[in-house]
């Protein structure tokens, strides 16, 4: 296996293809799009979008390219989209096949979502921003309109005759034979079951998935279906595609879906997000069932860094068609991204989307006007940083297994990662009208040393272990504390007031002069004015620039607050970061550009702050990093 990798890894530099290896996926963070239903090319947000009607929406990768920043603001380095490949058309009592997953052509793209050149661009707009390209693939069927015993193979490209598929069957889940041979889907849209195990077929798959890769840079792949396909496909299969890849094993139990990483770099963990679920959906969920399940995974497991860790996806009922509360999401989402594994969120978590099962839990985005001041977009931002500093001060945290230290009917204690760089996470489904919930924590089960300082980095507030190293850890609101020690946070992005890296922290107090100055301009009727900042600095990938200042708008002078500039026009000759950001006419602001590095490091511009007086119009501001 290690052989053929490096094989792989040759054969793909002749070829010029830049997948991403499975060692590189593991620190990622993964935000999953369903395409049609993300981001339109008219970048409307009222387009009719009715999610029981099943039909196309208009979303698109030139849509999704547009949005880019939104998904990088929450800092999330991958996006993983919808399957690319031309559909079946028409409409059916089951729906049409918006969702990608009724394959009928494998060779030419769905014009629905654009052109190879709009892929090809979204591939190259992730990479301009350091991010990549995850591509959804189904290799165990194809879809026919109609039933099982009327499919017309020859509409089906380029698997056109009936000798390449399995006869028709529906299948029997008691027996794996059945599950692997037999069809699914029904008789109003019938998946033919493609004979995986045949040389020919096995043959079309792997040169299919080696031009896909390289002609559309794609950086890794999440496998529909896996469990009905033969194992055996596979190895050849993961070795033509040349990059990460993880399955959908579509099942709860740990010990049916652990052995498939035998056959492929990661699966979802579907296990872990059932515990998850039944632990948080409710105030009287089982936490038990949480601690026995992430033990038993743990031991089953061959890897866990490379599983999918997912509270939601296209094919599940939202977390918040079980509760709406707010703090029991709150710590679903905060488990799910902080255990093992490559965290995965489904786009409309953050707005705390509600749909239950399919199709109604694939809700158009762009209702949303992609907010970025949802307390979830915050949230989700807020664990990424967390897990981004806790990878770049110790890069073993991502291959330390996480687990659990301390359990009671209605709490959890997690840790995960080495002494001195250890994330420790207390959750609780006590909910959010809960009284105050006490955790006591030894030494022993933490690490953390006697009197060492942490931060909870969810709440910016700090605790400090007793003479032994115990903690006291008391969770108000239902909310759930995520510790980190307060020293490795220095330098960082995360709770600057407690780490030294807000000026307005600093020693000398903010004087009056410069707090914001309202001169309400007489005769201008605007509440606010567009300014757009276009700023000329170099960065490599993985940095990003924020504009920073002594106004809300502008963070107040907090890094994490700060309006993230957009990349969309940068280039190696014309490095401009750009953002539009709307300020009240006659307020002179202060404030400076701030670099962020991949680790959430700031870097500030150096003295004095700059000044603006915001006029009664839309203006441009442009500058150069000093
Ligand atoms: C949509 O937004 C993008 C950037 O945000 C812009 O480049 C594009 O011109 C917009 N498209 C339309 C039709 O307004
Ligand atoms: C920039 O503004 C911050 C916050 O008001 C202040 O602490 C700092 O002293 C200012 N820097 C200069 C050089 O005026
Ligand atoms: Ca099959």
């Amino acid at each position: 296996m290690k052989f053929l990798t490096i094989a792989t890894a040759l054969l793909s530099g002749l070829t010029g293809v830049v997948g991403l290896s499975a060692a590189e996926w593991r620190k990622q963070s993964i935000y999953q799009v369903v395409t049609d239903r993300f981001a339109r090319t008219d970048n409307s947000t009222t387009a009719s979008c009715v999610t029981t009607q099943q039909v196309y929406c208009g979303g698109t990768w030139r849509g999704l390219i547009s949005k880019l920043d939104y998904i990088k603001g929450m800092g999330f380095t991958a996006v993983w989209i919808s399957p690319v490949v031309k559909q079946i058309d028409g409409n059916s009592r089951d729906g049409s096949s918006y969702h990608g997953y009724w394959a009928k052509d494998i060779w030419a793209l769905n014009p629905a979502f654009g052109t190879a050149d709009d892929l090809k661009a979204l591939s190259a707009a992730l990479h301009a921003r350091g991010m990549y390209l995850m591509v959804d693939i189904v290799t165990n069927h194809m879809a026919y309109m109609g039933c099982a015993a009327c499919v017309d193979y020859g509409s089906l490209s380029p698997f056109s005759s009936s000798s390449y598929y399995h006869s028709p069957c529906w299948i029997n889940y008691n027996s794996q034979t059945s599950v692997e041979t037999c069809w699914q889907g029904s008789d109003v849209v019938s998946l033919p079951d493609l004979r995986t195990e045949s040389a020919e077929v096995r043959r079309i798959w792997n040169d299919w998935i080696s031009q896909m890769v390289s002609t559309y840079s794609i950086d890794g792949l999440r496998v529909d279906s896996m469990k009905h396909v033969e194992t055996s496909f596979w190895s050849g299969f993961n070795s033509a595609a040349g990059v990460y890849l993880i399955g959908e094993v579509f099942n709860g139990d740990p010990l049916y879906v652990a052995p498939y990483q035998n056959y492929m770099d990661g699966v979802m963990d579907y296990p872990s997000y059932y515990w998850i679920l039944r632990a948080f959906q409710s105030t009287s969920g089982s936490i038990a069932g949480l601690v026995n399940g992430l033990n038993t995974l743990k031991g089953a497991a061959k890897d866990l860094s490379l599983y999918g860790s997912f509270l939601e996806n296209h094919d599940v009922e939202r977390f918040a068609s079980f509760t709406n509360d707010m703090a029991l999401t709150k710590n679903a989402i905060a488990f799910t991204m902080l255990k093992d594994g490559i965290p995965i969120i489904y786009q409309g978590q953050e707005h705390q989307y509600a749909g239950g099962a399919t199709p109604n839990n694939r809700e158009a985005v762009w209702f949303s006007g992609y907010s970025t001041n949802s307390e979830l977009y915050k949230w989700i931002t807020k664990l990424n940083q967390i897990r981004s500093r806790a990878i770049a001060d110790d890069p073993r945290y991502l291959t330390y297994n996480a687990f659990p230290i301390y359990s009671d009917s209605r709490s959890v204690a997690v840790r995960k990662g080495y002494t001195g760089s250890q994330v420790v996470g207390v959750y609780t489904n006590a909910g959010s009208s809960s009284s105050s919930v006490t955790v006591t924590l030894s030494s022993s089960a933490t690490g953390f040393e006697a009197n060492q300082r942490l931060v909870d980095v969810m709440s910016c507030s700090t605790l400090t272990a007793d003479s032994s190293g115990g903690i006291s850890v008391t969770l108000n609101g239902g909310l759930p504390r995520i510790l980190y020690p307060l020293a490795r946070l220095s330098g960082s992005a995360i709770c600057p007031d407690l780490t030294g890296n807000n000026p307005t922290t600093t020693a000398t107090p903010v004087s009056s002069s410069a707090a914001p100055t309202s001169t309400s301009l007489p005769g201008c009727a605007l509440a606010t004015a567009d300014i757009t900042f276009n700023h000329r600095v170099t960065t490599v990938y993985g940095e990003s620039i924020k504009i920073v200042g002594n106004v809300a708008a502008l963070g107040n002078w907090v890094p994490a607050s700060g309006v993230a500039l957009g990349a969309s026009q940068y280039t190696a000759s014309n490095p401009v970061w750009s953002g539009t950001v709307k300020l009240a006419p006659g307020t002179v602001v202060q404030y400076k550009f701030v670099k962020i590095s991949s680790s959430g490091a700031a870097t500030w511009e150096s003295d004095p702050n700059r000044s603006y007086t915001v006029p009664c119009a839309a203006a441009t501001v442009t500058s150069s990093w000093k």
